[in-house]
């Protein structure tokens, strides 16, 4: 019976291994080698995920190593050789209640930083800036509403050859999404003619981009650097190379951006680009 006695601290070893080799595996802002767990966290609402998610994994971890131990016992102690006349009792009142009980109050204390989580993501708050994200076939569009009247378009680099050394394949695009650090950014998504899905993963968001209907996230990065992302709804033949890359920059190098922003890609209202014109001048 020794391997019951060394059963929990066997749990506690497998559960640090695990915990200790997603932090190692896990990439910032884009997908690692071996990688375990998410990706490294750069916003209070993918912390919080990462913690509920952790959490529930010791709850399914301590619920399945409690039913094993309980099928080992009956197996070991009550088999027809060990127990030869079994036992005529049916029914125990307080072992019923509590198998009815106790996975209720597990439920519900599961539920409560869910529903706080589901909370955080859908209330967006007082946005410092607005960035409409529009998904196409494929690749996607950008516009910052309250910055001026500028709309580029981010595609991926499909020439190996032209990829930057920091730029991952299938990930890198030519004009990255670019956003200061510490502010709430809201994400408005649209689908220009198919659904896709405006995700990242280090922020912790993913929100359908509809045709006909804006979708709204929210985000608030901490650190700089680039977050990666992709189209996370199949939307064609080339669903897979529509990344998304978001740049997270200080204020100052934001605004010198948004300034250069502003003369490179000025739109111009007073001709609107139809459907098929802005298909045939995309850059692929
Ligand atoms: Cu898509």
């Amino acid at each position: 019976m020794l391997v019951f006695k060394r059963l929990p601290a066997m749990a506690v070893m497998i559960c640090a291994l695990v915990a200790s080799a997603s932090l190692v595996w896990a990439g910032d802002g884009r997908p690692s080698d071996w990688q375990m767990g998410f990706q490294q966290s750069a916003t209070a609402v993918m912390d919080d995920i990462d913690r509920f998610h952790t959490g529930l994994l010791y709850t399914i971890i301590a619920i399945a190593g409690f039913v094993l131990v309980l099928l080992l016992i009956v197996m070991v102690r009550f088999n027809a050789r060990s127990n030869p006349t079994p036992s005529r009792t049916t029914h125990n009142t307080l072992i019923e209640v509590a198998w009815t009980g106790i996975p209720v109050l597990i439920l519900v204390a599961i539920a409560i930083p869910s529903f706080k989580l589901l909370f955080l993501q859908l209330n967006t708050p007082e946005a410092d800036l607005t960035v409409k994200a529009v998904g196409k076939q494929w690749y996607w569009s950008y516009s910052y509403p309250d910055h001026g009247k500028f709309e580029f378009d981010s595609v991926m680099v499909r020439d190996k050859d032209k990829l930057r050394a920091d730029q991952p394949r299938l990930l890198g695009v030519d004009n990255e999404m670019v956003v200061p650090v510490n502010k709430t950014v809201r994400v408005l998504t649209i689908g220009n003619e198919v659904i896709h899905a405006f995700a990242v993963p280090s922020f912790g968001i993913k929100i359908d981009a509809i045709p006909g209907r804006i979708n709204e996230t929210w985000f608030k990065a901490t650190r700089e650097g680039v977050y990666y992302g992709q189209c996370s709804e199949l939307c064609g033949k080339d669903h897979a190379f529509m990344p998304i890359a978001v740049r997270v920059v200080s204020d100052q190098a934001f605004a010198t951006w948004v300034d250069e922003a502003k003369r490179k890609w000025a739109r111009d209202d007073s001709t609107p680009k139809s459907f098929a014109a802005a298909e045939q001048t995309s850059p692929r």
